[in-house]
């Protein structure tokens, strides 16, 4: 039978027409492990080079018309860089997403930043906050995306109580900065930079201080930031139950927060998380304000290819996600009908809608095989060959590490 008839497309198409997801900054510059980085020639160094790489996507994609900022990595002259953001945007045509503070890089941030039991020191990340809110109007980017690197290595070494006030306290300040319509959106990590207690830990303590922080306060998941066993969907589930589910960031991982490419080892669990979000659209539950960013660094892969195909990826699971039958579903739900529920739901998720998409693809101007278009179109050799000229070699040989 034809694959396409085995598809709603008028459920496909709708969805994919809605479907937007952002694309970090970082995803396209040199990153690499703490063992070492390995320099791609195409990697983009400036903002200029990832706001190109981004509308290379987009015009591949269709799906990413915003770009991830991380501050000191992407606006280091910070307000002053906004004249040559919104030139960026208007040249090419890719519009400013959320605004990442950095709370870890600075060397004062040894035994935290917004948790440090120096005051001064808290002071300084929570001004890096409030400047950070202030270059989120600027861009008029409605979210400002927290992620602390805070913990401690040792048992007894820290007050944790103490912390958690300290914390409270910044996110109230920071929350009272916000203008109408901006969030602050709360990220949570179990471990890693800090092996003995992360000061946000979990979904738990995330949707507690945005509780304390203020109205405009929403978690954000990152589907890295869990241990393996952990039933993400189920979070999900409880976080828009509660209402204050921000965003995520997007990535997959095999133990921990890997940064690998979306659905790339479990991709039934990103369809599990898409169906727990489409189903709260489908009951009304909530507005369409969820975040769906990108966050991956990748160490291996061609940092553009890698990005078109974690978008692809994120596309197709989400149209498998937009063909379960909720009606139905809700009936043998309601009826305790365990078998026929999972044969829908997994019927759903096993279908092959790959020509679906294609002939979405297709129907909106755009290359049928994203992939494919963006290797016949040498972008990435071109731009390889630019960005040598401009910055140097860049490739680094097995011989550098001897
Ligand atoms: C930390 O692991 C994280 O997930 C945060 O979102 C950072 O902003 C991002 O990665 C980039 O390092
Ligand atoms: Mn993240």
């Amino acid at each position: 039978m034809n694959p396409l008839e085995t598809v709603r497309l008028d459920w496909a198409f709708q969805a994919l027409d809605t479907f937007k997801i952002e694309v970090p900054s970082w995803g396209f510059a040199n990153t690499g492990t703490r063992f070492g980085k390995f320099l791609q020639k195409a990697a983009a160094t400036t903002l200029e080079e990832k706001f190109a790489d981004a509308a290379e996507v987009l015009r591949l994609t269709g799906a990413t018309p915003t770009i991830a900022l991380h501050v000191l990595w992407d606006l280091p002259e910070g307000i002053d860089s906004i004249a040559e953001l919104k030139a960026l945007e208007k040249r090419f045509g890719i519009k400013a997403g959320s605004i990442n503070p950095n709370l870890f890089q600075d060397q004062l941030y040894k035994f935290g930043s917004l948790c440090n039991p120096d005051a001064g020191i808290r002071r300084h990340a929570l001004d890096h906050v409030v400047d950070s809110i202030e270059i989120a109007k600027a861009t008029g980017s409605r979210d400002i995306s927290v992620w602390l690197a805070d913990g401690s290595n040792y048992p007894g070494s820290q007050s944790i109580r103490k912390r958690i006030a300290w914390l409270e306290e910044a996110l109230v300040t920071a929350h009272g900065e916000l203008s109408p319509g901006q969030r602050l959106l709360i990220e949570y990590k179990p471990f890693e930079p800090a092996f003995y207690h992360t000061d946000i830990a979990d979904w738990g303590m995330s949707a507690q201080l945005c509780a304390a922080a203020g109205p405009n306060a929403r978690v954000l998941v990152d589907t890295g930031h869990h241990y393996n066993a952990q039933n993400i969907e189920q979070i999900v589930a409880w976080l828009l139950h509660l209402g204050v589910l921000g965003g995520f960031h997007f990535n997959d991982r095999r133990y921990a927060d890997d940064d690998l490419t979306l659905g790339s080892i479990d991709p039934y669990q990103v369809f599990r998380i898409f169906h727990e979000l489409q189903t709260a659209a489908f009951e009304g539950l909530q507005d369409a304000g969820v975040a769906y960013m990108i966050d991956q660094s990748h160490n291996l892969k061609g940092k553009i290819e890698a990005t078109v195909q974690t978008v692809v990826t994120a596309q197709e699971l989400w149209v498998k996600a937009a063909l379960v039958d909720r009606e139905k579903l809700a009936g043998l739900q309601k009826a305790c009908d365990i078998v026929a529920a999972e044969e829908l739901f997994r019927g759903a998720f096993w279908t092959d809608v790959r020509p679906a998409v294609a002939a979405w693809r297709e129907a909106r101007g755009l290359a049928p095989d994203p992939l494919a278009a963006l290797r016949e179109g040498g972008y990435v050799e071109r731009v390889a060959k630019q960005r040598e000229l401009m910055h140097g070699t860049g490739h680094t040989t097995a011989s550098s590490y001897a």
